[in-house]
């Protein structure tokens, strides 16, 4: 099945309140549809939950018992996604629900890398039954973008005024550690398209640990144009700055943009990057530090 045959359904209502341009809008509207539509073994999948930690979309998919995200809607504290998650897909099998049902959590970067990292390092090592999307905006965006582990190195956000002095996370190996049943980084563009299908996909056909780390694009923290965000997106994957891997059952695989391009096409429109590209200096060094983890990246694709 390619991207034009699945159709696109209006989960999202537009009371939502997002940003204009909120790259984390449109793959929710993308992943939904896929989701919910036949999936490679035939099966359909209803969605029983979206399971929802403090974020952005504490706001955007519904609030006062109301959801505008066109299903069920469980509003968690921060830390808590993982194992709410975890205990309603359990409590649903207990009820009888066949494995038609899928329950997905929707939590930020900073809820992944940082604060609730170990609810979902339990929920990971247990195998829960979840598909929990790292929706990646590389910000605390919902109080006004502040640094979070998923920050790059160098970025300017409220509180790193002068740029972020430690290092992103690494979030693969994180989940490689846990040796989950799937992981795969995602981002949605025209160029990306038919692998952000094929990997939600698939990730919704499977049963277990499903980790889906999405690069959401947002105008406000990365102090770039609303109408540039597929293009954004695209840059971070052709640039290597946000690498498209696959883990499945400990096999490794990284996907090759068709079209390869320097790390400045993606900072330059970006301000909060404004320090590294007036001084060629830290660009050199930021092109390096990206050169080197694509090359890890590709040694762990090759046979010891
Ligand atoms: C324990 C706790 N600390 C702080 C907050 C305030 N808070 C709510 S949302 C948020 C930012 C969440 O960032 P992220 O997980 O990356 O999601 P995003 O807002 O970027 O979508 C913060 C700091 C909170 N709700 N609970
Ligand atoms: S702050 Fe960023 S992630 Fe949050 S709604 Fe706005 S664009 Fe989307
Ligand atoms: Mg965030």
């Amino acid at each position: 099945m390619k991207p034009k045959d699945i159709a696109i359904q209006p989960f999202l209502d537009s009371r939502h309140g997002l940003c204009p341009g909120c790259g984390s809008a449109i793959a929710m509207t993308h992943i939904q549809s896929i989701v919910s539509q036949p999936l490679p073994s035939g099966k359909i999948k209803k969605i029983r939950s979206m399971v929802i930690p403090a974020s952005c979309w504490s706001i955007g998919s519904g609030f006062d018992g109301v959801s505008f995200i066109g299903t069920n809607l469980v509003h968690t504290p921060f830390i808590a996604g993982a194992t709410v998650g975890e205990g309603i897909s359990i409590m649903s099998k207990r009820r009888g629900a066949n494995n038609d049902e899928i329950t997905i959590v929707w939590a930020g970067d900073g809820a992944s890398f940082d604060i609730g990292l170990g609810l979902l390092s339990g929920a990971a090592i247990r195998n829960a039954d979840i598909l929990y999307v790292i929706n990646d905006n590389q910000t605390y965006g919902n109080t006004g973008a502040q640094e979070s582990g998923a920050t790059p190195k160098g970025a300017k956000t409220q509180t790193s005024p002068n740029g972020k002095t430690i290092a992103q996370k690494d979030i693969i190996e994180i989940m490689m550690a846990h040796k989950v049943r799937y992981y795969a980084s995602i981002a949605l563009s025209v160029a990306t398209i038919d692998d952000f299908y094929a990997k939600v996909r698939r990730a919704a056909d499977d049963e277990g640990f499903r980790c889906l780390h999405l690069l959401s694009v947002c105008p406000p923290g990365w102090k770039c144009d609303a109408a540039k965000t597929p293009d954004l997106a695209e840059l971070a994957v052709q640039t290597h700055a946000f690498p498209l891997v696959e883990v499945t059952g400990g096999r490794f695989c990284l996907t090759k943009p068709k079209r390869e391009k320097p790390i400045e096409e993606f900072l330059k429109h970006q301000k909060r990057f404004d320090a590294i590209i007036n001084s060629p200096e830290t660009l050199r060094e930021f092109q390096e530090q990206v050169d080197n983890r694509w090359n890890y990246l590709l040694n762990l694709t090759r046979p010891a």
